[in-house]
C-alpha cells in the first residue's frame, strides 16, 4: 500500500512527510523545494494483540509500546501542484506519474491562508481555493491519459467488438484501475459500451473523475493549525465542504514533539494528546516556551498533531484496510524467537487465502486450512479475516 502526500507548493507536504517518517528531507519556504519524490515509511497505530494473549511482541518492522503496535506504511511525498499544472504550469504534472501507484492521497492544505496558490507568501488566502484546485487537476490528469489517442481507440473498441472495460482498464492499468472499476463507472454515468466514439467531452471528464475517485482516494488534511486563523478557516472549510473529510493538523508540532522525545526531552508518542517534560534543566526558555505553545494551540484543540489521525484516516478510513496478526495456537514466536514478530494490513474482503499469499506464495499455493487463533476454530480459505484477528495458516508445505 502506498500513500501520495499531495498539495500546492510549501504547504507543508514534506514537512507532514518528515514528521511521519523521521526522514530528514528539504523543507523550506520557498516554492519548489521538492523536485525528485521522496519515499519513506509511516506508521499506523493498532492495538496490539500481545497483552490480551498475555505475551510481550518483538515487532520486525515497526515497533509496540504500552499496547499500540505501530505498523509501517509506504509514503510518498511529491512535488507542488499548481493549477494550470495540466497545461505545463509549474513543475507541470509529469510527477504525478510518480503517484501512480498511490492507492490514496493525503491533500495537505495550507489552513493558516499564509501561502498563496503558486507557493508564495501572502495574507488570508482562501484554503478553499485549494481543496477546488488540486481536485481538479488530478482529474485533469486522468481524463489526459484517458484521451491519450482516444479517437482511434474508441474506434477501434467499436469496430473490433473489443470488450470496453477490458480496453479501458488496460489503458489506465498504472492507476489502478480494473476491469470492475471500469465497469462500475461506465453504468454509473450510464454511457454507451457499444458507441463510446460518441461519448462527449464532459462524459469523458465524468469517467475521468469517477475512476480517480475510485482508485486515488483523497482526504484534507489541514495543515499549520498552530498558526493563527487556521482554525477559523478550518471550520469554514467544513461548512464549505460538508461531505469532504478534513483531519486538523500540524506537522512542525510533530517534528518538534518528535525531536525533543528523542533526545529525551519529554515523554511523547506519536498521536498522543499531550506530554510530559522529563529534563526542565536541559530546556532553555525558548524550547520551553515553543513546547507550552504547542500544548495549548495544538494539542489541546486538536488533541493531538493530527498527522497520526491523518494517516490512520487514510488507511483505515478510506481505504479501509485491516490488520492481521499472524500468530499460531500452540506457539506466538518466529524461528528466532521473535513474538508476534509481523502485523500486516490487508485490503477490506481479504480472505484466510490473500492472508497466506500475503505471508508467503507457497502457503497459498499449498493452503490446507486456517485456524482463527483466538477461538482456536478452523477455517476455509475463503474466510473473510476482520480487524486484528490473529490467524495461523496451514499448509502442505510445512
Ligand atoms: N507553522 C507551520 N509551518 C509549517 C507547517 N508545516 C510546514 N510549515 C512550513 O511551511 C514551509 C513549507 O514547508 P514544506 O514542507 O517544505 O512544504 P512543501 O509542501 O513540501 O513544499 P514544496 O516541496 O516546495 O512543494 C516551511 O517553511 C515549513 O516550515 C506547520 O504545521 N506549521
Ligand atoms: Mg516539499
Amino acid at each position: 500500500m502506498l500513500i501520495g502526500i499531495v498539495g500546492k507548493p510549501s504547504c507543508g507536504k514534506s514537512t507532514f512527510f518528515k514528521a511521519a517518517t523521521s526522514i530528514d528531507v528539504a523543507i523550506a519556504s520557498y516554492p519548489f523545494t521538492t523536485i525528485k519524490p521522496n519515499h519513506g515509511m509511516g506508521f499506523v497505530r493498532v492495538e496490539c494483540v500481545d497483552r490480551e494473549l498475555k505475551v510481550q511482541c518483538n515487532p520486525r518492522f515497526g515497533w509496540c509500546k504500552n499496547g499500540t503496535r505501530f505498523v509501517p506504511v509506504e509514503l510518498m511525498d511529491v512535488a507542488g501542484l499548481v493549477p494550470g499544472a495540466h497545461e505545463g504550469k509549474g513543475l507541470g504534472n509529469q510527477f504525478l506519474n510518480d503517484l501512480n501507484r498511490a492507492d490514496a492521497l493525503i491533500h495537505i492544505v495550507d489552513a493558516s491562508g499564509t501561502i498563496n496558490e503558486k507557493g508564495e507568501a501572502t495574507e488570508n488566502y482562501d484554503p478553499a481555493n485549494d481543496v477546488r484546485f488540486l481536485e481538479e487537476e488530478i482529474d485533469l490528469w486522468y481524463l489526459s491519459i484517458l484521451k491519450k489517442g482516444w479517437e482511434k481507440f474508441a474506434r477501434q473498441i467499436q469496430s473490433n467488438r473489443l470488450n470496453i472495460e477490458e480496453a479501458l482498464a488496460k489503458q489506465l492499468g498504472a492507476f489502478r484501475v480494473t476491469e470492475p472499476i471500469v465497469e462500475k463507472s461506465i453504468d454509473k454515468l450510464g454511457l454507451s459500451k457499444e458507441k463510446p466514439t460518441e461519448w462527449t467531452e464532459g462524459q469523458m471528464k465524468s469517467l475521468a473523475v469517477e475512476l480517480r475517485r475510485a482508485t486515488k482516494p483523497m482526504l484534507i488534511a489541514c495543515n499549520k493549525m498552530d498558526l493563527p486563523k487556521a482554525f477559523e478557516n478550518y471550520e469554514k472549510l467544513k461548512k464549505t465542504f460538508p461531505s469532504y473529510n478534513f483531519i486538523p493538523c500540524s506537522g512542525d508540532s510533530e517534528i518538534a514533539l518528535k525531536e525533543a522525545a528523542k533526545k529525551g526531552l519529554i515523554d511523547y508518542m506519536p498521536g498522543d494528546k499531550d506530554f510530559k517534560i522529563l529534563k526542565p534543566e536541559a530546556l532553555n526558555d525558548k524550547q520551553k516556551l515553543a513546547l507550552e505553545y504547542i500544548r495549548k494551540n495544538v494539542l489541546q484543540k486538536l488533541g493531538s498533531t493530527g498527522v497520526q489521525e491523518a494517516l490512520e484516516a487514510a488507511v483505515f478510513g478510506l481505504l479501509k484496510y485491516m490488520a492481521i496478526f499472524p500468530g499460531g495456537v500452540t506457539k506466538l514466536a518466529d524461528k528466532d524467537g521473535n513474538v508476534l514478530p509481523d502485523c500486516f494490513l490487508l485490503p477490506p474482503g481479504s480472505t484466510a487465502l490473500d492472508f497466506a499469499a500475503k505471508i508467503h506464495q507457497d502457503f497459498a499455493k499449498n493452503f490446507l486450512f486456517a485456524i482463527d487463533v483466538r477461538s482456536r476454530i478452523r477455517v476455509g480459505r475463503d474466510q473473510k479475516l476482520k480487524h486484528r484477528d490473529i490467524m495461523e495458516i496451514a499448509s502442505a508445505a510445512k
